[in-house]
């Protein structure tokens, strides 16, 4: 046993053209691929030493470290055995309220543990592995817009990032006090998957993708508002569609919210919004508009908690 720490930070990422559903549970392949904005704001920093046996604390506190002891006995199968590990993370990403800290965290913990372990990975080869603890871990090792590639088996399936743009993209993240998350995305998945409309958002999605990325290359801010919207709230729809158990993650705060943002596009701002697996808005819009936005936001809604977020770093390592 060593003294040894190795500490990694990773920043969490909104999808603008989401990941909801898994063609493969085991190897958690998507039925779709996705695409998303690291943020700079929200991020997890997690630092990895020897211990007793494998233990979380995230800010401070003692977690279940269930999911996390599961992720890292497949990196023990997969890699390389190595003995238990005590897990410190700190977490900028407000969790379990729809902002993706599953992300951040996965990233975070799939890079501290291989450069702990001095294994010789590129980025390619930590997105696979992170994909097996989140899906949307796969993506926070990028800066900028990254794209999640579906694949169709474990090694076609990773996220990379796009080419660099200086474009001025801005989220007014809008928190919504007091909303734990009631359905894990994992089974919200599962339930939006029996939806009738399912293979139809598919070929949606699928199309969107390509399009999105087409308005990242030519700088169009409009229309990668226009696409993200469109893409969230279809994918809202398949939950209250869904044949097993339909459900929302959408609260009265979400619907009023969402009617604002088409009334800052009649009065001529560029604002559109999307949402994740809780009942929290982020608006896309530019920089130079954001800080307006969230002040008439503030004004219209006095208890909301309100962020502006921009464009982040991939991964890094502290050493
Ligand atoms: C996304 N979400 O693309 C979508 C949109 C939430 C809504 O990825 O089951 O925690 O661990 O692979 O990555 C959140 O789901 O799911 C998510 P698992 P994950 O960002």
């Amino acid at each position: 046993m060593t003294d040894k720490t190795t500490t990694a930070k990773a920043h969490t990422n909104i999808a603008l053209i989401k990941y909801w559903g898994k063609k493969d549970k085991t190897l958690n392949l998507p039925t779709t691929s996705s695409l998303s904005l690291t943020l700079n704001e929200f991020y997890t920093e997690t630092m990895v030493t020897a211990g007793k046996e494998d233990t979380l604390l995230i800010n401070n506190m003692m977690q279940d470290p269930t999911r996390v002891h599961n992720f890292l006995d497949f990196l023990r199968e997969e890699i390389e055995d190595f003995g238990p590990l005590t897990i410190v993370s700190k977490n900028t990403v407000p969790t379990a309220a729809g902002l993706a800290s599953s992300a951040s965290s996965f990233a975070a913990l799939t890079a501290a543990v291989a450069r702990h372990q001095n294994w010789d990975l590129s980025l390619t080869d930590l997105s696979r592995l992170a994909r097996r603890g989140s899906g949307s871990a796969t993506r926070s090792f990028f800066p900028g817009f990254a794209v999640w590639h579906e694949g169709t088996d474990d090694q076609s399936s990773f996220a990379e990032a796009l080419p660099a743009t200086d474009l001025p993209i801005a989220l007014v993240v809008c928190e919504i006090a007091g909303t734990a998350k009631k359905v894990s995305s994992s089974d919200g998945m599962l339930r939006a998957m029996t939806s009738p409309k399912y293979s139809e958002w598919v070929e949606q999605s699928h199309d969107q993708f390509t399009a999105m990325q087409e308005a990242i290359a030519d700088q169009d801010l409009q229309k990668i508002g226009e696409l993200a919207e469109e893409n969230a709230l279809a994918m809202h729809e398949l939950n209250i569609t869904a044949t097993d158990r339909r459900f929302t993650y959408f609260n009265q705060m979400t619907l009023d919210i969402l009617a604002f943002v088409k009334e800052l596009r009649t009065e001529g701002f560029l604002a559109y919004a999307t949402i994740d697996a809780g009942p929290n808005v982020k608006i896309i819009t530019s920089q130079d508009q954001a800080e307006t936005i969230k002040n008439k936001l503030q004004e219209k809604f006095r208890k909301l908690r309100l962020q502006i977020a921009t464009p982040g770093p991939g991964i890094s390592f502290e050493d």
